[in-house]
């Protein structure tokens, strides 16, 4: 009951971002070292990066930075000289920035082969990522103890996923790094929850990059998907997820 109440009300910041961050569109370049992000969930700039990362279909190390946290923040102050989220490291290039207007442009510019959104619409998803933050009150915000484990994970998410959403706060707050494997949807016959997709077009051949990729090690194409390489775990389910990240690394 819990769980459906806050999935509901995940749902609902989704909606307040309008679902940004829903779809890949193809045709970016991966880089050939992964980008580095300094963020936490609930920080609404950092939101706007993280739609920026779905949609550009690119993965990215996260490293999670809480308030309180002790395990990557002083690493951003030693690096740009200020504790301010999101900063990206571009180890291809050695370039390292704050201002999520200026990541989001650089993204594109390097990355993309398209425009980045006109800036014109900075204020509006810049209010409705604040607003989108209310719903899940301090979820993604504070710092928890854990034990750091020694390689990051994996988790297959695209932003806008309810579900992966609650997955990303825990990591989040417990300061677990992970290698974001982007999971946008690459066309609309796969909108809605993987059940739709499977029941309506149940002959139509997996697209997407880390779609396919995702049913070749899984054998279906579901996000929230952690592997943790340390305990040789992998697992589906939001609930599940969370379970064994407590049970495992919380303190
Ligand atoms: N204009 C900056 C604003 C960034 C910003 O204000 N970030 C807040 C978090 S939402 C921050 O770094 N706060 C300091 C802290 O969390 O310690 C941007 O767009 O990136």
């Amino acid at each position: 009951m819990l769980t459906s109440l806050d999935v509901l009300n995940s749902t609902l910041t989704s909606t307040l971002r309008f679902w940004r961050g829903t779809n890949a569109r193809g045709g970016a370049q991966q880089p050939a070292r992964h980008l580095q992000l300094y963020e936490f969930e609930a920080c609404p700039f950092c939101r706007l990066v993280r739609e920026a990362l779905t949609e550009l279909d690119l993965d990215a190390l996260i490293y999670p930075t809480p308030h309180g946290g002790r395990r990557f923040r002083p690493k951003v102050e030693k690096l740009g000289g200020r504790q301010q989220f999101p900063f990206l490291v571009d180890p291809n290039t050695g370039e390292s920035m704050y201002e999520s207007a200026d990541i989001i442009a650089y993204l594109y510019q390097r990355y993309g082969e398209r425009p980045a959104p006109s800036r014109l619409l900075r204020p509006l998803d810049v209010s409705s990522s604040v607003l989108a933050s209310i719903p899940r009150f301090r979820a993604g915000s504070r710092a928890r103890p854990s034990r750091a484990p020694k390689r990051p994970f994996e988790l297959f998410s695209f932003e806008s996923s309810p579900y992966s959403r609650r997955v990303r706060e825990l990591l989040c707050e417990l300061e677990l790094p992970y290698l974001l494997r982007s999971t946008g949807k690459a066309r609309w016959q796969d909108l809605g929850p993987p059940l739709l997709r499977t029941t309506l077009f149940p002959d139509l051949p997996v697209t997407g990059r880390t779609r396919q990729e995702l049913l070749e090690r899984a054998g279906k194409v579901q996000v929230p998907y952690l592997v943790d390489a340390n305990t040789g775990t992998a697992l589906f389910e939001s609930e599940a997820i969370r379970t064994y990240l407590l049970d495992t690394y919380a303190r």
